[in-house]
């Protein structure tokens, strides 16, 4: 279904400043390990991979200082730009860039790389987060929780990150799996009118209508960037990622997706972020019957998820 040559651009991505779990940094070693990059090939596709190939590290402390809220500024700057030119670069040459990560802070890099590629680029987001905040909004200040506002210039003028101008009209960009979105992040959604298909709206409409909504959003003929949190599946199936959400995409639902983004075409790069393999938390059975229980309630009384 892909149009043109078979040809993809590999980035390993390991890093996590965008956030403080350790070990999201070994997620692309750990999945070229298990064989993704033969598994491509035998799929017919011709796998060029980047020379910085696997780990971004730490340059020293002045890295790891904060801006207001914001954690780690100048170590994520550095690396998303650095990522920025290597995904472009990529894309530049025709080939669809694969960035596995790492934390979705990277995003700010990958969207900013082939926005410079492709105009009327639309961008597929999912995600359990809206990975909206702003320097004002955000509680944690992780800057994986921001990438999006960055890319669509919400964030204001960061000091630190002159680099990246705004590359994402607000239009341009579809969610799809939302659970836990901040109160902050509401507001941004519906100031902007920022298309979000959140699990309430996956359960409703199923993921065939909802793809098919999310595609005939941003056009049929735009070039498409999936960034995919694997978060957005349910802990159930991934269970190593720093921040799991309960009651997410099924693993059909998860695939689905991705299967029908290759059908159309349109598919010109793709994130698979988040994978920590050193993460995965058992839960006793009494802990999840009381937290369900109590989200029931809330459900039942009028918590919603946008
Ligand atoms: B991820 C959060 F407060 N919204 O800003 C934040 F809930 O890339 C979570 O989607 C962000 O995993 C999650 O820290 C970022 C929090
Ligand atoms: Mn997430
Ligand atoms: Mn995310
Ligand atoms: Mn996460």
């Amino acid at each position: 279904f892909i149009k043109g040559p078979r040809a993809v651009g590999v980035v390993g991505a390991g890093f996590n400043g965008g956030q403080p779990r350790p070990g999201v940094e070994q997620g692309p070693t750990e999945l070229v390990k298990y064989g993704l990059l033969d598994q491509l090939k035998t799929l017919g596709w011709d796998v060029t991979f980047d020379e910085k190939f696997p780990v971004y590290e730490l340059k020293g402390p002045e890295e790891t200082g904060s801006s207001g809220k914001l954690k780690n500024v100048a170590y994520v700057s550095r690396v998303t730009e650095d990522l920025a030119n290597t995904v472009a670069a990529f894309a530049e040459k025709k080939l669809i860039p694969l960035t596995l990560g790492g934390d979705h802070s990277l995003a700010m890099g990958t969207i900013a790389g082939t926005s410079r590629v492709y105009s009327n680029l639309g961008v597929i987001w999912v995600d359990a987060h809206a990975d909206i905040n702003t320097p004002e909004s955000t509680d944690s200040g992780n800057l994986h929780g921001c990438p999006v506002s960055f890319l669509m210039g919400l964030a204001g003028k960061v000091p630190g990150f002159e680099w990246l101008q705004p590359c994402l009209a607000t239009n341009r960009l579809v969610y799809i799996g939302l659970r836990s979105v901040d109160d902050g992040e509401k507001k941004i959604l519906r100031d902007h009118k920022i298309k979000a298909f959140s699990m309430h709206d996956v359960d409703g409409h199923g993921i065939g209508r909802v793809m098919e909504m999310a595609l005939d959003y941003l056009g049929t003929n735009a070039p498409i960037h999936l960034s995919y949190d694997v978060d957005g599946i349910d802990p159930t199936v991934i269970a190593a990622t720093g921040t799991p959400v309960r009651g997410g995409l099924t693993f059909r639902e998860g695939h689905y997706i991705c299967e029908k983004l290759y059908e159309t075409g349109q598919l010109v790069a793709m994130d698979l972020m988040e994978v920590n393999p050193s993460l995965g938390e058992v839960i006793t059975e009494k802990e999840q019957t009381i937290q369900v229980g109590c989200s029931l309630v809330r459900a039942a009384f009028g918590e919603t998820l946008l």
